[in-house]
């Protein structure tokens, strides 16, 4: 093959590799309006650390664990703005021990951290799903292309809901600085638009 064409098709491969879908939350900081329980921690960044957890049973330490109170939001900063293609959210079921995914879970964003925009909302019938055995749920959430840095994400929780990571899938080349001035921990929860 020619240099020159040899150059052009690794061009070519880069823009292409560029390009692809890309994990935005990566090692990105958080914030949850209650966090994760004593028994089943939280050991620092367990959401978007980009460790999955290879057992399929609550006992594996990459799984951390939030216990009832009806529904939680967590709120992840990007630090920059991206448009937003969807929001993949895991959840371990495990109907022995009172372990279930959420049935009911939104998305909202927003670029600024102050107004937001709903996203997306899904709901899981009890009937959709087995009701016996071990196994992951992946909630598949649309961006719909929305720009935003920070990413909020609401579930309920019945019992125990067991979580290893989300992860905000999105163009790199779309991000733009962001010139919010905003920190992720000063975000106020109510202001937060959700369709449940
Ligand atoms: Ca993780």
């Amino acid at each position: 093959m020619k240099r020159g064409l040899l150059l052009a098709l690794i061009l070519v491969l880069s823009a292409v590799a560029l390009a692809a879908p890309t994990n935005l939350a990566l090692n990105k900081e958080y914030v949850f309006n209650i966090g994760a329980h004593a028994n089943y921690p939280d050991s620092g960044n367990e959401l978007t650390d980009g460790k999955y957890a290879r057992a399929v049973g609550y006992g594996d330490p990459d799984f951390f664990a939030v216990l009832r109170e009806d529904y939680r939001i967590v709120v992840i900063d990007l630090e920059a703005v991206y448009k937003i293609d969807k929001v993949l959210c895991n959840f371990l079921n495990q109907y022995d021990v009172g372990c279930y995914r959420p049935s009911q879970i939104a998305l909202s964003l927003s670029e600024d951290g102050r107004r937001w925009r709903s996203a997306d909302y899904q709901e899981v019938y009890e009937d959709e799903l087995p009701k016996t055995g071990t196994y992951l749920h992946r909630y598949e959430l649309d961006g719909g292309g929305m720009k935003a840095r920070y990413v909020a994400v609401k579930f309920n929780c019945e019992i125990w809901v067991f979580i290893d990571e989300f992860e905000v899938i999105g163009d790199p080349d779309t991000k733009q600085e962001s010139t919010a001035k905003i920190s992720v921990y000063d975000i106020d929860f109510e202001d937060i638009d959700f369709e449940f």
